[in-house]
């Protein structure tokens, strides 16, 4: 992993994405896309109804069915500083079950659709570590994984925003593990 390219593309800070200037933020939706709790209901509050609008569109044209896990989709961010709204889905935890690749491809595709809208800047929640139950460093190491591949393949800087300084700093320590 190369520790220069994390240090100049990766910041990782605490507290709310609505607040983040940045031209998209990554939501941690569910497949219904039309809001709920944590911070797809934060951020669907911030952003005023009309994202729900944009978001039943997109039920209506590309998603009829819903977006599956690991599926991203974008609207305008309206009233959020964010330019966009990247919307994905990531996997409900079990601990029976392997879902790590479709916690990956959350990440993967959030950042290939922002590059695709001219994006410099996205910001990522810690997407399935809330409501979805997913221990928090698997997910952190998914993360870390995504993000060494991907970072070479663009050029955006990448942001991610956890909502506790607990969380901030384990995703930290398990940074620090594999740089
Ligand atoms: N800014 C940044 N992070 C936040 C914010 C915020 N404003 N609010 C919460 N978090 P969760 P999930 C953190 O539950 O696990 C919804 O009902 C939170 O502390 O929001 O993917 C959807 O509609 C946690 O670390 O998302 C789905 O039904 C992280 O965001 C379901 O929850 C993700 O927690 C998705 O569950």
């Amino acid at each position: 992993m190369d520790k220069d390219l994390f240090a100049h593309r990766v910041s990782v800070i605490v507290g709310d994405i609505t607040r983040l200037e940045v031209d998209a933020i990554v939501n941690a939706a569910n497949h219904s896309l039309m809001g709920g709790g944590g911070v797809d209901g934060a951020i669907h509050r911030a952003a005023g109804p009309e994202l729900k609008k944009a978001c039943q569109h997109l039920r209506d044209t590309d998603w009829p069915d819903g977006l599956p896990d690991g599926e991203v989709a974008l609207t305008e961010g309206f009233k959020l500083p964010a330019r966009y709204v990247i919307h994905t889905v990531g996997p409900v935890y079990a601990k029976t079950k392997d879902k790590s690749h479709l916690l990956a491809n959350c990440y993967r595709n959030a950042l290939t659709l922002a590059a695709e809208h001219d994006c410099r800047s996205i910001a990522f929640p810690a997407i399935s570590t809330g409501i979805y139950g997913y221990p928090f460093d698997e997910a952190a190491k998914v993360v870390l994984d995504v993000l060494a591949e991907e970072l070479p393949r663009n050029e955006l800087d990448v942001t991610l925003c956890f909502f506790s300084d607990k969380d901030a700093e384990a995703f930290e320590a398990a940074m620090q593990e594999v740089l």
